[in-house]
């Protein structure tokens, strides 16, 4: 029996497409900046998010990480969400590799950080303090449940950043999922800020690779920062290719996943002993808890149990669980996983 990985959007192997892409590509050595494929993809990505240039990255970390040290110098200061991916789960790379230094406020529920916040964090000019270079926000958010935050909404980030002289970055990590949760286009979502990092290598299924765009000055220092930090790639067009067909043939079918991860909640709320999220899912991410009165064991000992049974899913806390739906999850995985929590609880 084959697994059913709702782990993540970031087991998704490549499609048959783009292993095809691949075995064709014309390459050529980007860190001379020759390779046909590359430039095509960053251009690409550069237009469609209506920035001036992109750059290819081989992990959303390395994007966020390149992002923000390009637009901070040591000792500067970012204000970022205290359950932001960067934060959290990017083994603190700002600060140890580029000695930024991070203030975390509190997120919201639905992902937003509160503007009284962020304009209370802003340091004064003041010899003893740091000096608070950027902001950052996180689209869709995935400690938050895997919500959408609005171009409204970013927007008033925007222009509160700008007012004081301080830079807005993204990591849209999953800037399409939000687009498509929003019914709006991503460009429109990006408008607000300097710079976004967004992955080719989760719902879009390209197996390598995230892009960072901005200003054509700031991706020439975040191109730099790229070769120190070991991520200056050879042939990488054969990755390219692959993230030239996520971003022509992927983009568009990420509702599906959506509904897909609507019939999973539905069919696991019925469960007695799972208590889904208020809200859950926004996106493609299904958050749930095992009841506080059920003796079920912990999540990872369930998680266990469904794993004998062929089934994947991601344990983000002692009783809680993260389902996300991807290409490679249809409509039988979705009844074969409710049934099987069924049938171990
Ligand atoms: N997230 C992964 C894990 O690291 C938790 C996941 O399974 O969701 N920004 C956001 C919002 C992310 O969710 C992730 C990956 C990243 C950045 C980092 O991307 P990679 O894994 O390519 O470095």
């Amino acid at each position: 029996m084959t697994f059913i990985d709702l782990r993540s959007d970031t087991v998704t192997q490549p499609t048959p497409a783009m292993r095809e892409a691949m075995a064709q590509a014309p390459v050529g050595d980007d860190v001379y900046g020759e390779d046909p494929s590359l430039n095509r993809l960053q251009e690409m990505a550069a237009e469609r998010l209506g920035k001036e240039a992109a750059l290819f990255v081989p992990s959303g970390t390395m994007g966020n990480l390149a992002g923000i040290l390009a637009h901070c110098t040591r000792g500067d200061e970012v204000i970022l969400g205290n359950k932001a991916h960067t934060f959290l789960f990017e083994a603190g790379g700002i600060s140890a590799l580029g000695g930024v230094h991070s203030c975390q406020i509190p997120n919201q529920e639905d992902g937003t950080l509160d503007l009284d916040d962020i304009r209370n964090a802003i340091r004064p000019d003041d010899a003893h303090q740091p000096v608070t270079r950027l902001v950052t926000l996180e689209n869709t958010h995935n400690r938050c449940g895997g919500v959408a935050l609005n171009a409204e909404y970013t927007r008033a980030v925007g222009q509160l950043a700008h007012d004081r002289n301080l830079r807005l970055h993204l990591d849209g990590a999953r800037l399409f999922n939000a687009a498509a949760g929003l019914g709006v286009v991503a460009k429109e979502l990006v408008e607000p800020v300097d710079s976004v990092t967004f992955c080719l290598s989760k719902g879009l299924c390209a197996p390598v690779g995230s892009i960072l765009c901005g200003s054509r000055d700031y991706i020439q220092k975040a191109h730099r920062l790229r070769k120190q930090l070991g991520g200056g790639m050879r042939q990488a067009g054969i990755l390219a290719a692959a993230g030239i067909v996520a971003l022509e043939t992927m983009v568009e079918r990420l509702p599906e996943d959506h509904k897909r991860a609507q019939s999973l909640a539905q069919g696991l709320a019925q469960i007695p002993g799972l208590v889904l999220d208020p809200g859950t899912p926004y996106t493609n991410m299904v958050f749930l808890s095992l009841a506080e009165d059920a003796q079920i064991g912990t999540a990872s000992q369930v998680a266990r149990r469904l794993a004998d049974q062929s089934i994947l899913v991601g344990v983000v806390g002692e009783r809680r669980f993260r389902l996300v739906t991807h290409y490679w999850i249809n409509d039988e995985a979705v009844d074969r996983a409710i049934s099987t929590f069924r049938a171990v609880l």
